[in-house]
């Protein structure tokens, strides 16, 4: 899972990408300008069921899964002009899975907000035009050419250009008026008809709002209001917190975890930002674990909820996913419950699943192939 981190220079995305990491890239009071260098850092996704299965099998090597997180250099301040999304920007852009729009929403009077005043919707309302104009301008680009195009092509593959020309029509009206494609439904032939693009717009987000150090405690922030509204009306996911405490925190327990339990409890501050990040990007992009199990190795994958067990062995290597014969699974809840992958196959709880089963979350999976 690849995520990346977007939003106004100073918003705060190198905090939140530490504080979700642990990690210390720089921060800075003032964006710089033509710096279009982008921070990257790779989370374990923590998960109690890992840590019970590594007690339990005691394995050589134990792999969490992980998320991507890249952070790219500030956007522009929201003067929703296409061309001040840089080649360089986008093309990092393209390649994640989700976005996550981090948000100022902290006061701080030695970092200026690059509009000013300190607006929350405003931000995301820009930030959104900026994803929308990106995708229109490639959405003018093909329509530009695609008549042609038609006009060349025979049989299927007109009918094909047709329809593209046809989706891409729609999409650029959508688009003028101003609503991001996430927000327009396709069919699955729809889907397949545009794979080859990466449109921004289209693609989940997440909304950060960084919030001051004196909300933390506070509910309901009227700053915040109007902005929950916009993300419910746009298809956007939205956690808020602090993040430079959360910087804080996740430093602390890179030493020592109780002191930053500790230091949380003083706070009020329930769960760490970096288990809601990874929380909310699994339920962004519709995503679950399952585990392979033994002495060798205990690992966790993310697989995308309701995918088969042929996918589920795609994921570790193509070979088992062609050669695939049956999966043995069993529910991480059956091999805690009744003390180990044994145990839970004498009460009967080890089943024999073809291809198409649909992956559970928490199954632990024992594949059976033949290449
Ligand atoms: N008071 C306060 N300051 C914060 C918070 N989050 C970030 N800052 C400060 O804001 C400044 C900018 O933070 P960065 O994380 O570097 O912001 P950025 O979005 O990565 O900035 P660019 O990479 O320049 O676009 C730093 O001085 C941070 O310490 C916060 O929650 N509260
Ligand atoms: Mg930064």
């Amino acid at each position: 899972m690849k995520v990346g981190l977007i939003g106004l220079p100073t918003s705060g995305k190198t905090t939140v990408l530490n504080a979700t990491s642990g990690g210390s890239a720089e921060v800075r009071n003032f964006a710089a300008v033509a710096d279009t260098s982008a921070n990257f850092a790779v989370v374990s996704v923590p998960d109690e069921r890992q840590d019970w299965l590594r007690e339990h099998y005691k394995p050589k090597k134990n792999v969490p899964a992980t998320i991507e997180l890249v952070d790219v250099a500030g956007m522009s301040s929201g003067g929703a002009k296409k061309e001040e999304l840089s080649p360089q920007l986008l093309s990092n852009l393209r390649q994640v899975d989700a976005l996550v729009n981090v948000i100022r929403a902290f006061e701080n009077e030695s970092v200026p907000h690059p509009s000013g005043a300190i607006d929350p919707l405003r931000d995301a309302q820009n930030l959104e035009l900026e994803l929308i104009l990106a995708d229109l301008s490639v959405v003018e680009k093909r329509l530009a050419k695609i008549d042609q195009e038609i006009l060349r092509k025979k049989g299927t593959d007109k009918s094909k250009a047709e329809e593209e020309k046809d989706l891409l029509s729609r999409f650029n009206d959508h688009l003028s008026s101003e609503k991001a494609l996430r927000t327009f439904e396709l069919t699955a032939d729809e889907m397949q008809s545009i794979r080859g693009y990466t449109f921004l717009s289209q693609k989940p987000l997440m909304i950060v709002a960084n919030i001051s150090e004196s909300d933390l405690e506070k509910e309901d922030l009227p700053v915040l209001a109007k902005l929950s509204e916009w993300a419910k009306s746009t298809g956007t996911l939205m956690i808020s917190f602090c993040a430079k405490v959360e910087m804080e925190i996740a430093q602390l327990n890179n030493n020592d975890p109780n002191e930053a339990k500790e230091f949380m409890d003083a706070l009020g501050i329930k769960e760490a930002s970096r288990d809601k990040v990874i929380r909310a990007a699994y339920t962004l992009l519709k995503q679950i674990a399952f585990f392979t199990v033994g002495e060798d190795e205990v690992r966790a994958w993310t697989l995308t909820r309701d995918a088969s067990a042929q996918e589920a062995a795609g994921k570790i290597h193509s070979d088992i996913a062609r050669g695939f014969i049956r999966a043995e699974v069993a529910a991480y809840s059956a091999i805690h419950d009744h003390g180990g992958w044994n145990q839970a196959k004498d009460k009967g709880l080890v089943r024999l699943e073809g291809k198409e089963y649909k992956v559970q979350d928490g199954d632990c999976i024992n594949f059976r192939f033949n290449i």
